[in-house]
């Protein structure tokens, strides 16, 4: 059964379970050292809890001489540990364990070779309270060999407690409060022991035992227990022994170390994350202005204007004046150039934008990117820009296409008074033709000296002469008439392909930059939420 860690409100397995899924976010986001060392206390705490929490490894460190392999010897109850007396060093890991069996699994895991079995009653005759206890006599911690300093460090790393062994004369070495000072925050799974009391009279003990408990207050090591002893005459020993077995009685070291490891990888990586400050969205107000910008920097003032000019001109075509509307028809269509002139068929295309337009959407972009990154603290404006910062060359071709398409909603069909005037305009052409024949058969008859044939009037105005007359004026008129509404409708329809455009402008916006910042910023979010959670915090 695996328990719960005491400063943690969700449980180690959760704590593990976030600071894994922050992992998988922060990787190639943060600072790889500690990515890495995050995903390491991850695998390190899967591996160790496979185990269980029946056995605690609990491992003696401190520097030579310092009284380990006594400390060792004295558990056991007889010689076991190699000390001082007969070999200076010790080279590799010795485990002495007490319990059932030999805890080989666990050993085999902690790539241990040299083993001791406390299990036999001649050893510990029918006292069965340290069984649990794994206890490793380990290299010494300023040995000069390096892969001594290896092993030492491998065994601090794995094991679940840590019983450092000092002495009176040594407590407040530094290299051991450096080392220390780096196991911030482990106090709970960590014990002292000064060692060598029998040298000092019972007060100095004391003083410097207040001393030491102050130094590792001072690292950072805050509630580990400091005992003095002597593995020599035998004081203290008992304390020890029943701290030990408190210990494995608990069984709450393998959890609260696992825990306070998962604890420093998680606020190491929040470190690097920064403070909460800074935008969570894209606010509605940058995206307008960025969507604004980029319109403006693209071609569709072209485009507009060219769909003005071509419903002018169509509208001519239909309604202006019949003897001069083949006159427009000389001149290319306005539309012609962005191969829209034809039906609706084939991609639309704009000329290639210039390096002023390029310019000017790129400088869109940064400054929208520079609006959502003010106040964020690093390495995230830097991820924002890297996500809200399309290639140019690819969001200046959609931003091209979408508003290069949208003046197809500038090719809406003909409008129906297009037709009533083109019936007028055509019945007005009869009409003037009609009387300049008629006209022109009367000058022939007059020219050829027939009688005056009686021409028709109405109101004192012969009636081939107002047709004539009133057809060419009524006509150039309503032509008139009908090449000022048009400019109206021109200018609704221009104004309807831009509002399409600015649309299909800022759903490209949202595609290529709005949304991937803001996933970008709901990773930040979410890469908190874990490692609070990773923390032990709800
Ligand atoms: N006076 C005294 N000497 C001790 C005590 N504990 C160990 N020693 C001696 O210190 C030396 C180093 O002890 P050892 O256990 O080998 O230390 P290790 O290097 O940390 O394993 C040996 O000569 C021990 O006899 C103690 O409590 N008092
Ligand atoms: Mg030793």
């Amino acid at each position: 059964m695996i328990g719960f860690g005491a400063r943690s409100a969700v449980g180690l397995p959760r704590q593990v379970e976030a600071l894994g899924q922050a992992v998988a976010i922060a990787d190639g986001r943060l600072d790889d050292e500690q990515v890495a060392f995050g995903r390491h206390v991850v695998d390190k705490a899967d591996q160790r809890l496979r185990h269980g929490t029946t056995r605690t490894l609990v491992a003696l460190l401190g520097a030579t001489g310092s009284g380990k392999s006594s400390i060792a010897n004295a558990m056991v109850g007889h010689d076991i540990a190699t000390t001082g007396v007969r070999r200076p060093t010790t080279s590799s890991t010795l485990a002495c364990s007490w319990g059932e069996d030999d805890a080989q699994p666990l050993l085999d895991w902690m790539e241990i070779k040299n083993r001791h079995h406390v299990g036999g009653s001649s050893e510990t005759g029918p006292d069965r309270s340290l069984d649990g206890l794994v206890l490793l006599d380990v290299p010494d911690h300023d040995s000069v060999a390096e892969a001594h300093r290896e092993e030492m460090e491998r065994i601090a790393e794995h094991a679940d407690m840590l019983l450092w062994v000092t002495d009176i004369e040594k407590y407040a070495d530094k290299a051991m409060h450096d080392y220390l000072r780096e196991l911030a925050g482990h106090g709970a799974v960590m014990a002292l022991v000064l060692n060598k009391s029998d040298q000092l009279d019972r007060a100095s003990v004391e003083r410097c035992r207040v001393d030491l408990k102050r130094l590792l207050d001072e690292a950072g090591v805050e509630g580990a227990p400091v005992l003095s002893m002597s593995a020599l005459n035998g004081h203290g020993v008992d304390s020890l022994r029943a701290l030990l077995i408190d210990t494995v009685k608990g069984q709450r070291m393998v959890i609260d170390r696992l825990s306070a490891d998962t604890t420093m990888a998680a606020r190491s990586l929040l470190d690097e994350l920064g403070p909460a400050q800074g935008a969570t969205s894209v606010p509605g107000k940058v995206t307008k202005a960025l969507t604004g910008d980029l319109v403006d920097a693209s071609g569709l003032q072209l485009v507009s204007d060219a769909v003005a000019a071509g419903y002018r001109r169509d509208a001519v075509k239909r309604t202006g004046w019949p003897f001069t509307r083949w006159v427009r028809r000389l001149r290319p269509h306005p539309l012609g150039r962005f191969h829209l002139d034809r039906g609706t068929g084939g991609r639309a295309s704009l000329p290639e934008p210039s390096g002023v337009q390029l310019a000017r959407s790129a400088n869109a972009v940064r400054q929208a990117n520079a609006a959502i990154t003010v106040g964020m603290p690093p390495p995230w404006p830097e991820l924002i820009n890297k996500a809200g910062t399309p290639d140019p060359a690819k969001l200046n071709d959609r931003i091209d296409t979408v508003i290069a398409d949208s003046a197809r909603v500038g090719q809406g069909g003909e409008p129906a008074w297009w037709r009533a005037v083109n019936v007028m305009q055509l019945i007005l052409a009869l009409a003037t033709l009609s009387g300049a024949i008629w006209l022109g058969l009367l000058a022939f008859a007059a020219y050829l000296q027939i009688p005056e044939l009686p021409t028709p009037e109405y109101r004192g105005i012969p009636i081939p002469t107002g047709l004539l007359v009133g057809g060419i004026v009524i006509g150039l008129v309503l032509s008139f008439l009908a090449s000022r509404v048009a400019a109206v409708g021109a200018a609704r329809r221009s104004r309807a392909v831009r509002q399409r455009a600015e649309k299909s402008v800022q759903a490209v916006v949202d595609e290529l930059i709005v949304d991937p910042i803001e996933a970008e910023l709901a990773k930040r979010q979410e890469l908190r939420k874990l490692l609070l959670t990773a923390q032990g915090r709800r």
